[in-house]
């Protein structure tokens, strides 16, 4: 099978679009902005490429650095208060950024969510 590595060489264990709004940098809340976003699961982190027909291309400009979440001690959990939308989880990093992910497919979501949850719970707490 193909090995497929991330910047730093780590072995991808999920990756796929997803709807993204940023809320929040260092605990300072953020105009919630959706946009869908390429996203790469690690064992200790996740990455948010922007979206392109050809993210390959867009994403290895010179210079282009994903947005990288450290999952070390961050947390997960589905909210319904934070968007009108459905299928809503939030990632709140040790930093205290966070990270609102949807999407309309049931099964995708909830890929994703026990994906990032046990990649979260697989790490030391910080
Ligand atoms: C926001 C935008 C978001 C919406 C948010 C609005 O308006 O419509 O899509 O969040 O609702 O404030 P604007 O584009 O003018 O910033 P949801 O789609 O997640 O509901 P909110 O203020 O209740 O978070």
């Amino acid at each position: 099978a193909d090995i497929i590595s991330t910047q730093d060489h780590t072995v991808v264990e999920k990756e796929g679009y997803l709807l993204k709004a940023k809320i929040a940098d260092g605990g300072k809340k953020l105009r919630k902005n959706w946009s869908t976003s390429w996203i790469v699961l690690t064992a200790r982190k996740m990455e948010f490429y922007k979206e392109s027909k050809q993210p390959a291309l867009a994403n290895l400009k010179p210079g282009y650095k994903p947005e990288c979440v450290d999952l070390c001690g961050a947390r997960i959990e589905w909210t319904t208060e934070k968007s009108s939308r459905k299928n809503v989880f939030q990632i709140t990093t040790l930093s205290g950024n966070e990270f609102l992910l949807q999407s309309d497919i049931d099964f995708l979501i909830l890929d994703w969510f026990h994906a990032i949850k046990n990649a979260i719970d697989r790490l030391p707490k910080e």
